[in-house]
């Protein structure tokens, strides 16, 4: 098999050969069945957002229609179709968010939904002002919490209350600019509207409408998921992990946990700890039970628990594709429609578990708060008897695993820091001001935060590890997160002994503070994690995090919410590097909005560049000039 996009993924070629061989169909025999992609579709430029439509114009000026039959231009289409991909990328995110709320909301001292990190409980209960934080009974500050969370989503005044994180500096900009996030679910609903037709025509004010709606999705409904996750289920801190196919076992039952919502593949986790579980797991022939994890749900739980990483957002139908997954539970988001027809080739059961993600073609089992254990008890179960179904000659796993670092949320790092320099601060939550003194020295460059998915246009993980392999050589420290984190963590990249690859800035803090120089901080959602940290490090010196020497990239990028998470990030302040071009190019007014004109009023704007090394030789040239600016 030759498949210019694979090259660089060693499991592929043998399972893709598999697939071939069991009659099983996956995302490239699909692709190539859409034969070339839609140019129109491609630029942005096709409307379908009434039934009038579909309207396309043309990408070319003076080439086939200018406007579509209710006058829309490219530029109006082109903004329209992109403001509406914030809008579904923050409602995802979001949504999520206030699913973990509620469990918040539930939550009781006899589990299973309990506060497991009560400082942090009191620390963010306190940053948003509740009176007594620090004594009050801990569910019922929970519940109080949890309910001044969901305003978040549907309050009729005011903004989002972690925006008084940022520096002075850049709410200042926020203010002026009119983009600080109302309710989440106001900015979601007002930007569809402003997208139906015969609303909005001005390109610009759409792109900053959708600024806004995705400053809620980094600022309100990630931030929120994040937090309230760790209050929940424990803030991550630095442990050992592996992944790629390699580790799922061939002498195991194996439950594939898939999605992005903790409040399952927690429950799952702890059902699978259950003494009876894992004998009833011998009693049918297995050592015991394996839960891999996969995409944000991985993430989230190999963060918080150590779970072992299958891999990420391409390899889902690779996974059932070795024969030897018992179940493949899902909960929401980056799950192909395709898997449970893929799971009925072999013996794995397809089980999704949310009425927001309901994919037909096997199992549902409708997960809930008031029934979470007993749903996933009910899971785990037909994953164990399923074991007796599996066929050996069927079964082959990839001998391929990488051991990985994980765990490094803001506070874990901030922990790494304080082994080393004391920093003697009052501040609850520590300092980062160790990190900003050695970017400061030049020791290390800059930072980094490279994220975002998979993406069959482009050759899978090959441009996540080059451009983190590049960028620490050249002493630029690295935090991952999403499906690149886990590109990173196969390649090796996580780990103390990654350090051998960097300059020698970047080795010697590594060597210090004793940490990977590639530092996996968690889930899509858990980019509100990175904007903490670069926040954090803009406000020891006082300045618009704009000024540091940081960048973001999203190299294999293709949902809604990675759209969305640009625009956060852009509007945060921070460069970001797309690889895969939006589809935006139909329009020249707006993509020159995108790359260089909102660069006047954010701060900040996109790049788009698909070739991993020049993106480099990009991103070195704005660190550099960043350095210069500040004058270190
Ligand atoms: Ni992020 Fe997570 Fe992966 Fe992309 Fe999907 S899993 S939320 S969207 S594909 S990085
Ligand atoms: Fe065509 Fe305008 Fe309707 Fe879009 S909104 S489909 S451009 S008529």
């Amino acid at each position: 098999m030759s498949n210019e996009y694979l090259k660089f993924d060693q499991t592929a070629e043998a399972l893709l050969a598999k697939a071939k061989r069991d009659g099983a169909e996956t995302m490239w025999d699909r692709k190539a069945a859409q034969k070339t992609q839609c140019g129109f579709g491609e630029a942005g430029v096709c409307c379908r957002i009434c039934a009038m439509g579909p309207c396309r114009v043309s990408p070319v000026p003076g080439k086939g229609a200018e406007r579509g039959i209710c006058g829309a231009n490219a530029d109006t289409i082109v903004a329209r179709n992109f403001a509406r991909m914030v809008a579904g990328g923050t409602s995802a995110h979001s949504d999520h968010a206030r699913d973990i709320v509620h469990a918040m909301h539930a939550a009781k001292a006899e589990g299973p939904f309990k506060i497991r990190d009560e400082a942090k409980l009191r620390r963010i209960s306190a940053e948003w002002g509740i009176a007594d934080a620090d004594t009050k009974e801990t569910y019922a500050l929970a519940h109080e919490l949890s309910e001044m969370a969901l305003g978040e989503f549907g309050k009729p005044f005011g903004t989002q209350r972690f925006l008084k994180r940022a520096p002075q500096a850049r709410q200042d900009i926020w203010k002026r600019e009119n983009i600080e996030p109302r309710a989440i679910d106001m900015e979601v609903t007002t930007l569809m509207h402003s997208t139906h037709i015969g609303c909005a025509s001005d390109y610009e004010s759409l792109f900053r409408r959708g600024m806004r709606t995705g400053m809620s999705d980094g600022w309100g409904g990630s931030m929120i998921g994040t937090e309230f996750s760790d209050i929940m289920y424990g803030t991550p801190s630095a442990q050992a992990s592996s992944s790629n196919l390699g580790v799922i076992d061939k002498d195991q039952v194996n439950i594939l946990i898939h999605g992005h919502d903790p409040n399952l593949a927690e429950m799952i986790v702890l059902a699978a700890e259950n003494p009876e579980m894992i004998e009833l797991a011998k009693a049918k022939g297995a050592k015991g039970i394996n839960i891999v994890g996969m995409c944000c749900t991985g993430n989230e739980m190999t963060m918080r628990h150590g779970i072992k990483i299958a891999g990420n957002f391409y390899q889902q139908e690779l996974c059932i594709i070795t024969g030897a997954i018992e179940a493949a539970v899902v909960d929401v988001q980056c799950i192909f429609p395709a898997l449970p027809a893929l799971a009925k080739k072999y013996h794995t059961r397809f089980i999704s578990t949310s009425e927001k993600a309901k994919i037909s073609g096997d199992m549902f089992i409708q997960f809930s708060e008031a029934t979470g254990l007993e749903n996933a008890n009910e899971i785990v179960k037909i994953a164990v008897e399923n074991f007796v179904n599996r066929d050996a000659s069927k079964v082959e796993i990839p001998d391929l695993k990488s051991d990985t670092m994980v765990g490094y949320s803001v506070e874990a790092i901030i922990d790494h820091l304080d082994k080393v320099v004391n920093t003697n601060t009052s501040d609850p939550m520590g300092t980062v001001k160790p990190l900003t003194d050695v970017i400061y020295a030049g020791v290390i460059r800059g930072a980094a935060g490279v994220v975002g998915c998979n993406n069959p246009k482009v050759e899978h993980d090959y441009a996540h590890v080059t451009i983190i392999k590049e960028l620490i050589k050249r002493d630029v420290i690295c935090v991952v997160t999403g499906c690149a984190a886990q590109a990173a963590a196969k390649a090796g990249l996580l780990q103390l002994e990654a350090k051998e690859l960097c300059g020698r800035g970047l080795k010697e803090v590594c060597e210090r503070v004793n940490i990977p120089p590639v530092l996996h901080m968690g889930s899509c959602v858990d980019i509100s994690r990175i904007l903490h940290l670069v926040n954090l490090c803009a406000d020891v010196k006082g300045i618009d995090p704009a000024l540091l020497p940081v960048v973001g990239i999203a190299p294999e990028w293709m949902s809604e919410k990675a759209v969305s998470i640009a625009n956060y990030v852009v509007g945060s302040g921070i460069n970001t590097y797309l690889g895969v071009i939006p589809q935006v190019l139909g329009s020249p007014n707006f993509t020159k909005l995108l790359t260089e004109d909102c660069q006047e009023f954010l701060g900040a704007h996109f790049v788009f560049e698909k070739d991993p090394l020049v993106t480099v030789d990009k991103i070195m040239v704005d660190l550099e000039d960043k350095r210069t600016a500040l004058g270190i």
